[in-house]
């Protein structure tokens, strides 16, 4: 399928949508299992049903087509398709992602296909996870299966999403899956996770995949003041959230990560950073507000979050501030130049409350507001001359939000829980709208 020269889009993750997490020959997920461990998730929640998409998949692809979206933005669990990792494939489980794939090309929707959203199979945990070299092997095994299945028809790839937060929030902090507080000594799953995206990409190419993007999660960030500690503190926060996973995919080498006591050199093996620095056709940035830094009051980290305010709030309660989008992609253009490829804003969205009202309708005003200034964010963007290629809002369907449960909303398309009836929300309308007024 032939790509548009720009996507409007809607994403989604596997975890957060499918539910059946044993069916048709399914094995674990870290997830699946950190889930159901008490105290992990918001009021006991877990992803077995979500939005049972495993089964509605049908229903999910009318709604993006009622949309006008040309690209859908979804990732294909590992464990589904070997249920242990590696070794022998699951069929019904490429069957499932066979089936959507070819549901989205005859409605002319590009499917764009993330390989890991975070549900590593259990079976690579016990064998541990990301902290083990090997998982990016089994990353690369597992690429070239699903590329060689749908190579044919998907003409964008990610290889992973957000690999800061995989290791931020699963293993240093603890608040994800796997669950390991392991702080500084999480570092070697940046380059695992990097290097497994290094040796992806050549397996993609390898089968002429099309498109091969890895997204970011990046965030502008602010100094509290110009004090010289929290200036250092700010470039400490920077270079760990974004220019850890930037700067060794566009220019070949990691930052200086001597403000954290530690650096990489242990687990980088010659050729590493030759396979992670593979040229790329994009770079997928996933953008929710920035991060404003100081030094920290206390031992340990070399930086503390001073919190945003004077701006709107999501349900989360993240700052909603939409020249951070502009602001950002100018940052990336800044820094990297012409080692910087197209840039695919993969994921952008909101949580809001989201009630219906008498009559079952949701007027979803805020999350309007929200979309309409990062989209006149991008339009800045570009306008400065930053190549963006796409926009996919985040997400289509309310969704499973990780340790919040089904708390958070951030879907165009509000799902009941309890019957899983989806119903566009006025944001849904909106959008279509605007798809349509741009692309005509
Ligand atoms: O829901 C998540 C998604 O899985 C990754 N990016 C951020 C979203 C909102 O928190």
């Amino acid at each position: 399928m032939v790509l548009d020269d720009m996507l409007w889009g809607a994403a989604s993750a596997a975890y957060q949508i499918e539910g059946a997490p044993d069916e048709d020959g399914k094995g674990p997920s870290i997830w699946d299992v950190f889930s159901h461990l008490p105290g992990h998730i918001r009021d006991g929640q877990n992803g077995d049903v979500a939005c049972d998409h495993y089964h509605r998949w049908r229903e999910d692809v009318e709604l993006l087509a009622g949309l006008g979206v040309n690209a859908y933005r979804f990732s294909v669990s590992w464990p589904r398709v070997l249920p242990t990792g590696r070794g022998a494939v699951n069929h019904a489980g490429l069957d499932f992602y066979d089936r959507l794939v070819d549901a989205l090309c005859e409605r002319s929707i590009a499917p764009a296909l993330t390989l890991f959203h975070w549900d590593l199979p259990q079976a690579l945990e016990e064998k541990g996870g990301w902290l083990n070299r090997d998982t990016a092997a089994y990353f690369a095994d597992y690429a070239g299966i699903v590329a060689d299945r749908l190579a044919d028809r998907v003409p964008l790839w990610i290889t992973l999403n957000e690999p800061f937060v995989h290791m931020a929030y699963g293993y240093a902090l603890g608040l994800h899956a796997p669950g390991h507080a392991l702080l500084t000594d999480a570092l070697p799953t940046a380059h695992h996770q990097l290097l497994a995206h290094g040796l992806a990409v050549r397996e993609l190419r390898a089968r002429n995949a099309g498109r091969v993007l890895l997204t970011n999660n990046c965030t502008p960030v602010w100094p509290a003041s110009r004090a010289p500690e929290d200036l250092a503190a700010a470039d400490a926060y920077d270079t760990l959230h974004n220019r850890l996973f930037n700067d060794p995919v566009l220019l070949g080498r990691y930052p200086d990560l001597s403000a954290y006591g530690t650096d990489l050199a242990p687990v980088v093996r010659d050729g590493d950073l030759e396979l992670i620095a593979a040229p790329l056709d994009g770079l997928g940035v996933n953008y929710y507000n920035p991060t404003r830094i100081a030094a920290p009051d206390a031992p340990g980290l070399p930086f503390q979050d001073a919190g945003i305010t004077g701006y709107p709030t999501t349900a989360f309660g993240w700052p909603v501030v939409p020249d951070g989008l502009r602001e950002l992609l100018a940052g990336l253009r800044a820094r990297y130049g012409p080692a910087l490829p197209p840039i695919y804003v993969t994921e952008n969205g909101c949580s809001q409350p989201d009630v219906p009202d008498e009559r079952g309708t949701i007027d979803d005003r805020a999350r309007i507001a929200y979309l309409d200034g990062h989209l006149a964010a991008l339009d800045a963007a570009r306008a400065e001359g930053v190549d963006v290629r796409g926009y996919f809002v985040w997400s289509l369907t309310d969704n499973f939000e990780w340790a919040e449960g089904h708390h958070q909303r951030f879907g165009l398309v509000h799902v009941d829980y309890a019957t899983q009836r989806r119903t566009p929300k006025a944001s849904y309308h909106w959008y279509r709208e605007e798809i349509a007024r741009r692309s005509g």
